[in-house]
């Protein structure tokens, strides 16, 4: 790597491993949707080198507060409409340069999609609003002074589904941007039989096709075509179809964009076992894996 590589590397590197220490962010910025979810607001700094003194946390609708734990050294203090908690503010003292987190436990909405929390931070001289919401197509850090957001997912994964001795779990893909016509579908299947089975393929209402592809390098360039022969299936065996992984199940003639947070019906066509219905949960773009915990499996 050159001069100018090795400083381009550096710079990524020192993002990647701060990416929002200016910002007010969650500790834990995506929770799945229905569940309780401790919402730890991460403060790293003042304002402007000021001393924070309060912070005053905006509950978005559809969210419930279940506790509110003691802080040592603030007190809490709410604001309510109607039924509901929709602000809770936090007085105390933390220096400029100190960080801590401010905690509470939330019943999160059945709606996936970003939540927002717009905060703001008084401090001893001055206030940040920690309140800006991205426009549609906007990055959460294009904004100047984002609100914490929370991703809110899809809840639960999938009950695995079998079909003979055939076991299905965890299948799903990658959101597609609009316009896309192909989408690339993963899945764990096991075959607890003790003779060899195929996956020949399938069908799904949101596709025109469903296929088996096969991944293949050839000079170093990656690339995939489909295989009619299907994925062999020792008997015994477990094979996670993943971005990395030499099959994939693939979708084209996308009728409808795969939106993040969704489940689609889809069936998978095994030479012995026969047809299993199963569900394709959808995750962001670009993710690498599904999000849901899946017992056994590792998902990040
Ligand atoms: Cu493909």
């Amino acid at each position: 790597m050159n001069k100018a590589g090795a400083m381009f590397a550096a710079a990524l590197l020192a993002m990647a491993v701060n990416p929002v220490s200016a910002h007010i962010v969650l500790s834990q910025p995506s929770f799945e949707a229905g569940q309780n979810y401790a919402a730890f607001f991460k403060v790293e700094h003042g304002c402007d080198g000021s001393p924070t003194v309060a912070l005053r946390v905006q509950i978005p609708d559809g969210v419930s507060i279940l506790q509110m734990p003691e802080k040592t050294g603030w007190k809490v203090e709410t604001q309510r409409s109607k039924e509901a908690l929709t602000e809770i503010t936090w007085h105390g003292r933390l220096e400029a340069k100190a960080s801590d987190q401010f905690g509470l436990l939330l019943k999160l909405p059945a709606k996936t999609g970003p939540l927002y929390f717009p905060t703001v931070q008084e401090c001893e001289k001055g206030e940040t609003r920690w309140t800006d919401i991205p426009a549609a197509g906007q990055a959460w850090r294009d904004v100047p002074h984002p609100a914490p957001v929370l991703q809110v997912t899809a809840a639960g994964a999938p009950a695995p589904v079998m079909a003979g001795n055939m076991m299905v779990n965890a299948v799903w893909s990658p959101a597609t941007p609009g316009g896309a016509t192909t989408a690339a579908i993963y899945a764990t299947i096991m075959n607890h039989g003790n003779q060899p089975d195929t996956l020949l393929g399938g069908s799904t209402a949101v596709a025109g096709k469903l296929e088996i592809h096969q991944m293949s390098r050839a000079n170093g360039v990656m690339s995939m075509r489909p295989i009619a022969t299907g994925i062999p299936l020792a008997a015994g065996s477990t094979i996670t179809l993943g971005p990395q992984a030499d099959y994939h199940v693939m979708l084209s003639g996308l009728k409808e964009p795969l939106t993040k947070g969704t489940r689609i019906p889809a069936t998978l066509t095994f030479a012995k076992a026969g047809p299993v219905q199963v569900e394709i949960t959808v995750e962001g773009i670009g993710a690498r894996g599904p999000s849901a915990a899946m017992p056994g499996m590792d998902h990040h």
